[in-house]
């Protein structure tokens, strides 16, 4: 797919702020900031994971200068970046069905592996 690299950023980082709106508003359940509404988290957390699977796309040769925070190494390191994307997938699909219980217990623990996975790529290949 030949696509202007500055068109790449903007797909990837709407994706990005998308997942970031719903987990935010996730979190402030989580840390007992908000009322927990278990529907509305349960469908946020769907959200999510569906959104998860979007941004990889985006990343294409060329996109790694300009208005974006991407580190080049992202390119260098690509089976490294491109595990903890699909691990990202995986871990939003477990939270989604977490939620589905609506049991904090579960929810938590499941909450907080993605957030991991949000910062370890952030730590290694977000300026
Ligand atoms: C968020 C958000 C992120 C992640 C990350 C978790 O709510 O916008 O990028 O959580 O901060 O470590």
């Amino acid at each position: 797919m030949a696509v202007k690299p500055e068109d790449a950023i903007n797909y990837r980082q709407g994706t990005f702020s998308a997942m970031a709106w719903h987990f935010g508003t996730m979190g402030a359940m989580v840390k007992g900031k908000a009322d927990y509404d278990a529907e509305d988290f349960s469908r946020r957390a769907e959200i999510v994971a569906q959104l998860s699977k979007l941004p990889m796309e985006g990343f294409v040769p060329g996109s790694y200068e300009g208005d974006t925070d991407a580190l080049p190494a992202i390119e260098e390191d690509w089976d490294k970046f491109e595990g903890g994307m699909n691990m990202l997938v995986e871990r939003t699909a477990a939270l989604a069905e977490a939620a589905q219980s609506g049991d904090m217990a579960q929810i938590k623990p499941a909450f907080g592996e993605v957030g991991k996975t949000c910062k370890g790529c952030h730590d290694n290949f977000k300026d």
